[in-house]
């Protein structure tokens, strides 16, 4: 049967899956933070001793859950529309998420048999985490499937278009933090629209992830008004949709996840407050 929803009809989902992406959001969420902070006890079988706790730590946490949510939420649209997608992800130091994610589908240790999906692979899998001999921050070569480097910012949209050229059935979603957002090569990379050939080239699904902060500073595009940015993606040629994420109800027995991809549903729309308006920039003599 032909799928005959579009893109604005709210996605149907039973209390199981919801429930499910709901669970997939939280291990996941455990696992980036687990990578960060630990380097031993990773079920917490006994309670938390100094000496399991990583003496240098690095990743970033305020970025892990906004990548693992949306991790969630492409392999439910994935799995649901049978898309042929990759996805792209910017945010300085997400690694922890990519990882967590990479490990709970397998494909981690299918190239690491040695970190298993088992308790004693979860202490490797944390322990390596940016740890001496271990892997780095970011996505580097070595996480299965990876085409992009994060290490430096600013080349995950033009990445996400490159990998879209001459792949007509491919859908290449790209996560950009906000932070890689002010560097040069990624305010470039919002034309990359107007080189891709609909019937020839593949779609590019750029996801900007407005955290806030670049690491632990403000940044503009998360300071600016909404529709002041609204409109200096559409100026870029883009069709914006905003969603945000809501605080989980108490309850944790059948919690929607707290987001829904603008292109497969509604957004919510509780939400932290608008950002307020400034006075608009003297437009000179
Ligand atoms: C070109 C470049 N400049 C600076 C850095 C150092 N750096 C690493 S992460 C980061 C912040 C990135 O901000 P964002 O993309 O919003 O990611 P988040 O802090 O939200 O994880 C910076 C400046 C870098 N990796 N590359
Ligand atoms: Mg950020």
């Amino acid at each position: 049967m032909s799928d005959t929803r579009t893109p604005s009809d709210p996605p149907v989902l039973s209390d199981d899956e919801l429930s499910a992406l709901d669970a997939h959001w939280r291990a996941a969420n455990y696992l980036a933070v687990g990578q960060i902070y630990l380097m031993a006890n990773p079920l917490l079988t006994r309670p938390l001793v100094p000496e399991d706790i990583k003496p240098r730590l690095l990743g970033h946490w305020g970025t892990s859950p906004g990548l693992n949510l949306v991790h969630t939420h492409l392999n439910r649209v994935i799995k649901d529309r049978d898309l042929n997608a990759l996805c792209v992800w910017g945010p300085g130091h997400g690694g922890p998420a990519v990882l967590a994610n990479s490990w709970l589908e397998g494909s981690y240790s299918e190239t690491y048999p040695d970190v298993g999906r088992d308790a004693e692979g979860m202490g490797l899998l944390f322990k390596q985490f940016s740890f001496p001999g271990g892997v780095p921050s970011h996505v580097a070569p070595e996480t299965p499937g990876s085409i992009h480097e994060g290490g430096e910012l600013g080349y995950s949209l033009a990445h996400a278009y490159g990998a879209a050229f001459d792949h007509p059935d491919l859908v290449v979603a790209c996560v950009i933090g906000d932070g890689e957002a002010e560097t040069g090569p990624l305010a470039a990379s919002w034309h990359g629209n107007k080189f891709l050939d609909p019937v020839h080239d593949g779609a590019v699904l750029p996801i900007l992830h407005l955290n806030g902060y670049k690491i632990a500073n403000p940044t503009v595009l998360a300071r600016i008004p909404e529709d002041e940015l609204d409109r200096l993606l559409r100026g870029y040629g883009h069709d914006p949709c905003s969603s945000r994420a809501t605080t989980r109800p108490p309850s944790t027995g059948h919690s929607p996840p707290p987001w829904t991809p603008p292109w497969t549903g509604s957004a919510p729309t509780s939400g932290p407050p608008a950002r307020t308006a400034r006075p608009s920039a003297p437009t000179g003599p």
